[in-house]
């Protein structure tokens, strides 16, 4: 991963949920220095910018249960766009959000690049609800399983495709607060998962190699890494929108990125759920820049 042309694309989106404040978090993650930090480093550091996305206060209503389907889906749309077009260029995509409804839109972007994509979804839920068994209706509690093919059509189909990736070819690390559909679903799919007691049992360590073993084995062509800020415990990040208590550590998820960095099957990545209203002092903001330093190759001495 030497000197990487890294393309950032900001994606403000608020709509996958019901808290204000989380499309500011493109904005937040820039004030924290993101560019300097990776350009720092030896990286070649592209800002493309914001996708566009509609205001909260001018969505429309819709017939089914998904809050702003239309948005999340013109925006999921816009989005893949964008990534299929900087993959064209040779560039790295890193995807600041926003909720985490936008990796349906990064996953239908890098879907189409690769045949074998491994995915790591770092997060203390697991996004695998559908319209189904949603017990909020918020769209970013599903983007895991509109990637692998299930949920309302018009999100799964974006760019034309599905599944974008393969259930077999995920791992969801840091799991701590998850529905009891989406438990079936893990069990029926087989998604492999390492939750804070395996994290707590195994160690970061073991955790990490056995996770970038299982991808090796799957023979996968890359790996994207989906970083939700509420896997790391809302002691180090409280500006997110849904904390939950027992996460992983701040020197913990350093280690997991150094590791990420060092295995160099990192190939795309975002960092998202990043809300400056509810952080203290851009702290979020803070954590998010410091965990892309290691993923990038910061060294320590
Ligand atoms: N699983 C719950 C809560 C949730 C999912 N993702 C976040 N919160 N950040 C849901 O609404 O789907
Ligand atoms: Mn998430
Ligand atoms: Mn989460």
């Amino acid at each position: 991963m030497n000197n990487l042309n890294i393309s950032l694309i900001g994606v403000p989106m608020d709509l996958g949920q019901n808290r204000r404040g989380v499309d500011m978090g493109p904005s937040a993650i820039r004030y924290a220095g993101v560019v300097e930090r990776l350009e720092e480093i030896g990286h070649n550091v592209t800002d493309e910018g914001n996708i566009l996305i509609a205001a909260a206060e001018k969505t429309a209503s819709t017939e089914t249960n998904l809050r702003n389907l239309k948005e999340v889906t013109d925006a999921s749309t816009a989005l893949a766009e964008k990534i299929h077009h900087v993959m064209e260029d040779g560039q790295f995509p890193l995807i600041l959000g926003g909720d985490h409804s936008i990796a349906i839109g990064t996953l239908a972007g890098l879907g189409d690049r690769y045949e074998n994509l491994g995915v790591i979804w770092y997060d203390a839920h697991a996004d695998l609800n559908t319209g189904e068994t949603s017990p909020s209706g918020n769209i970013h509690g599903m983007p895991l399983a509109v990637s692998i093919g299930l949920g309302h059509e018009q999100l799964v189909n974006i760019r034309g495709f599905a599944p974008k990736i393969k259930p077999e070819n995920v791992v969801i690390i840091g799991a701590r607060s998850v529905d009891p559909g989406e438990r079936e679903l893990i069990k029926e799919k087989g998604i492999k998962v390492f939750t804070m007691h395996d994290i707590d049992k195994l160690g970061m360590t073991e955790v990490m190699d056995q996770a970038m073993s299982y991808l090796k084995e799957s023979e996968v062509d890359g790996v994207h890494l989906s970083l939700d800020l509420d896997g790391i415990d809302p002691l180090y990040t409280p500006g997110v929108g849904t904390p939950v208590p027992g996460g992983i550590s701040y020197r913990e998820s350093h280690l997991a990125m150094e590791m990420l960095y060092s295995s160099k099957m990192i190939t795309s990545a975002e960092f998202v759920e990043v809300n400056p209203i509810l952080d203290e002092k851009n702290k979020t903001a803070d954590v998010a820049v410091a965990l892309m330093g290691s993923l990038f190759g910061e060294k320590l001495v």
